[in-house]
């Protein structure tokens, strides 16, 4: 695979260097063929987002550390994008929120199981991984993508599926799951199944979120319960959908022709 050589002035330097990444993660047999799409999908809502951290972003995000912190057995899942974008992050966030990591699939192949378990230990060789021997499965989800371990996502209260797909974010509520998602489409099944859904880019909300979790750890228990009692996803998601609007029009206004920042 040919070397990033990408000018760090170029004005889209950084959806350059992600895109970079998942070519070699396809590569690798990390990414799934169809990561690809789903991250182009993804680029797109981050244009309209503003390519930023936005403020229901960031009320989602305060909202899941909190319930994290509060969960008896917290779980982080990874795909083949999350282990392409953010594997040493993935690592990090999981320690922060003393959750446990399993590796589940859409795509699911044992061999790219493996691949990304190897990636995953290039950052950290004694993490410790769930999912590579899955004997549960989620009821009412056909074929491999239903697999979880049992000591993960199986007895999980509290799981974190980015970049996920609604049928799963679904099925995991029915199972009495507690799920957050990160989905730069606040429109998609799994924006909208999740109880809490943060509407940022991956890059941007797993390092956003481990420092919240580091200083959060120590606020008192009713602290938390009370920014988990105050939280509403449905306000949320309609935020973002105002964010975008308001974007859009105040663009529209100003006008984007020949404008080199938006
Ligand atoms: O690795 P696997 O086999 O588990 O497969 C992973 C994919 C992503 C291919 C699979 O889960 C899938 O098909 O997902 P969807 O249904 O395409 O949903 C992915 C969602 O993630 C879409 O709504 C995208 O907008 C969103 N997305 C893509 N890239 C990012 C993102 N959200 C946040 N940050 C990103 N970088």
């Amino acid at each position: 695979m040919a070397r990033f050589m990408v000018p760090k002035s170029h004005p889209r330097y950084w959806s350059l260097y992600y895109r970079h990444k998942l070519e070699e993660a396809l590569e690798k047999g990390i990414l799934a063929k169809a990561g690809m799409i789903a991250h182009g999908r993804g680029e797109a809502f981050d244009y309209l987002i503003g390519e930023k951290t936005i403020e229901p972003a960031e009320k989602a995000m305060k909202a899941a550390v909190a319930k994290f912190l509060l969960a008896e057995h917290p779980v982080v899942s990874v795909n083949g994008n999350v282990a392409a974008l953010v594997p040493e992050e993935t690592i990090e966030l999981a320690n922060a929120l003393n959750a446990k990591l399993e590796i589940n699939l859409f795509y699911r192949s044992e061999e790219r199981v493996r691949t990304i378990a190897d990636e995953l230990r290039k950052y950290d060789p004694d993490v410790e991984l769930l999912g590579i021997n899955p004997t549960k499965r989620i009821p009412n989800l056909e074929s491999e993508r239903g697999k979880v371990d049992e000591e993960g996502i199986w007895k999980a209260d509290v799981v974190l599926v980015p970049l996920e797909d609604g049928d799963r974010t679904e099925a995991l509520v029915a199972m009495g799951k507690f799920v957050v998602t990160v989905d730069l489409n606040p429109l998609s099944r799994s924006a909208r199944m999740a109880d809490i859904t943060i509407v940022d880019n991956i890059v941007r909300a797993y390092p956003y979120m481990i420092k919240l979790a580091e200083e959060m750890r120590s606020w008192p228990r009713e602290k938390l319960e009370r920014i988990i009692r105050n939280y509403d996803n449905g306000r949320t998601l309609n935020a973002v959908l105002i964010h975008v609007r308001d974007r859009l029009t105040e663009l529209a206004e100003g006008g984007i022709w020949r404008r080199k920042e938006l």
